[in-house]
């Protein structure tokens, strides 16, 4: 930590803040409006990784947000790298992730003329973030950059803009370090507390849905012992089922797009939910059926660190104004109540979980994706991680891959297509004794596939399997159910995956039939190669239980013929 004793350039001032605030990754591509910035990194302890789209780039950063609650950064550069960006702020703001953009900006005597690239960032991303401000004064970098690390992780976590203008990233100041930051709880209330036991004593079905950001590894322990000791059934929502052990005999399922039919009915049929850290927003409600808004029909105890999220949709039956990290560290001291009579029930929401996630279903074609994940989840070391994007193709790790490990799905709660790749290769930085394997579709992959070139340029064997359909088969699927036979904009015509792996310098390999996919796997592993498996599945098999033909069928039937809309 630096005295004001001595005069820093704007850039080095900025820099050694992030040191300070404990960074040790940062993503960039670079640009000339923050080249004084970038010459800091230099001579300084702080690993940057250069990318070669800024959507890779703000998703690596992002990754590393939701994987250690602590903000990911990225800089970008002005105009058009900052829009390229903004998938990933986007992703960091509805996934609840702390992350801190830099961007360029032009010279503080251009502003306003429409200069070179110029944007007005308060503008452009104001209603995105948690906070948006440009720093005019290089003596007042220590204090920005500061409230822009307590911005972006207290209550509900989220992104923060800070643009650069080039001429005061090269103004020298002497200017103290601020002091590190220190990441604040929220705890719940004693009488938080005893208001939920009492609801706990009088319910007959309750039922713990987990979802947010803000937790940690002794969190989700907790979690575990408390819904053991409950005897409670605990479902995980979209996209956060590293939260709670998939083998816990308190395991309902994962509620997300098209969850198993009898953990929606018994979620109905609860007159108590405890609802921690998520939202309840459109996935896991179902599109916002599941509870009436804004008052849901049955108790709500909803937990979550951001008072602006408490009763914003919901109008809940006890609010406890808490982060997930501490409301589970006040759940030891709860006693049992005498009686619990869901006991039963969370058995067999556990067996039927078990049942509907055992076995893959057989679909039409030779690669069966859902077998490929029975396979990971019986081979990999529960340790191993899961990056995905969005596309119909998730469906299969959603409904057969096992999560048993805190932190090890990583994904975009906000359906960001081309996630998977550039979340892989943070994970994997940050982790590099475990298996990082990102499942990808075809359309979903050529998003940021370009960012497999930062993978291998880095050394960082990510191992990538591209469910190649051929389709942007989504929206194929809500075509043929909503214009049945009336196919625009969904067909794609894709590269050969192997050969782009291997021209990028990787490892790739093509599976045609499921059987062989375990060999390629361990090709893959034992290159040591960032690698791509391309897997041939068939357009057909559009859903672990639907066939595109058989959606289109039950369309036309539906109304009344061929060509009728
Ligand atoms: C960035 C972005 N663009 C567009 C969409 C809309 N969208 C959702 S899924 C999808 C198709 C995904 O195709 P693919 O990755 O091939 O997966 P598949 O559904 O075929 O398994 C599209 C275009 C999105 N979610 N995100
Ligand atoms: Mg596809």
């Amino acid at each position: 930590m630096r005295g004001k004793g001595n005069m820093r350039t704007g850039g080095e001032i900025l820099v050694d803040q992030l040191a300070v605030h404990g960074v040790r990754h940062v993503f960039c591509v670079p640009g000339e409006s923050y080249l004084a910035a970038l010459d800091a990194f230099h001579d300084r302890h702080v690993a940057l990784t250069v990318c070669r789209h800024e959507s890779g780039a703000a998703i690596m950063a992002e990754a590393v947000g939701k994987l250690t609650g602590r903000p990911g950064i990225c800089f970008v550069t002005r105009g058009p790298g900052a829009t390229n960006a903004s998938a990933g702020i986007h992703i960091a703001q509805q996934d609840s992730t702390p992350m801190i953009v830099f961007v360029g900006q032009v010279a503080r005597n251009m502003r306003g003329r429409d200069a070179f690239q110029e944007l007005d960032y308060r503008a452009v991303f104001g209603s995105m973030t948690k906070w948006v401000t440009e720093i005019d004064d290089p003596s007042r970098i220590p204090e920005i950059v500061s409230r822009a690390f307590y911005m972006a992780t207290n209550g509900r976590p989220g992104p923060v803009v800070i643009a650069l203008p080039e001429d005061m990233l090269v103004e020298q100041a002497a200017v103290s370090d601020a002091p590190p930051f220190g990441p604040m709880e929220t705890w719940a209330g004693p009488n938080d507390i005893t208001q939920l036991q009492a609801l706990l004593s009088t319910a007959k079905q309750p039922i713990v849905l987990l979802g947010g950001s803000r937790w940690s590894q002794e969190a989700s322990a907790a979690m575990m012992r408390f819904a053991e000791k409950f005897a409670l059934p605990v479902a995980t929502t979209f996209r956060r089922a590293h939260l709670f052990d998939a083998l816990h005999p308190c395991y309902a399922g994962d509620l997300g797009i098209g969850p198993n039919p009898k953990l929606l009915a018994r979620v109905k049929a609860a007159d108590l939910v405890l609802l921690v850290g998520g939202r309840m927003s459109e996935m896991p409600s179902q599109s916002y059926t599941l509870f009436d808004i804004p008052g849901p029909q049955t108790k709500l105890v909803h937990v979550h660190p951001g008072a602006e999220e408490l009763g914003s949709v919901y109008r809940p039956h006890l609010a406890i104004n808490a982060a997930p990290t501490a409301f589970c560290a006040a759940l030891d001291q709860m006693q049992t109540p005498k009686e619990m009579p869901w006991r039963d029930d969370t058995k067999a929401l556990h067996a039927d979980y078990l049942a509907w996630s055992e076995k893959a279903t057989s679909v039409p074609g030779n690669v069966n994706l859902g077998e490929i994940m029975v396979w990971l989840r019986d081979n990999l070391p529960p340790e191993s991680f899961i990056t995905n994007g969005a596309g119909n193709f998730a469906g299969w790790i959603h409904r057969f891959y096992r999560f048993r490990c805190f932190g090890t799905q990583v994904a975009p709660t906000s359906g960001s297509m081309g996630y998977g790749v550039p979340a892989a290769i943070a994970t994997k930085i940050l982790n590099p004794e475990q298996t990082v394997v990102c499942v990808a579709g075809d359309g979903d992959f050529l998003m940021t596939g370009q960012d497999f070139a930062t993978a291998v340029q880095y050394n960082i064997p990510v191992i990538i399997l591209v469910a190649d359909n051929g389709l942007f088969g989504t929206i194929r699927m809500h075509q043929e159910r909503e214009y049945p036979g009336r196919i625009v904009a969904t067909a794609i015509r894709n590269p050969d995956f192997a050969a782009y792996a291997m021209a990028f310098g990787g490892y790739g390999a093509l599976v045609e039939r499921t059987a062989d996919f375990s060999s390629a796997f361990a090709q893959a592993v034992a290159t040591g190669k960032p690698s791509i498996i391309h897997l041939k599945v068939d357009p057909e098999a559009i859903t672990p239980s639907a066939t595109l033909t058989g959606i289109r069928e039950k369309s036309l039937a539906g109304r009344g013929g061929a060509g009728k809309h």
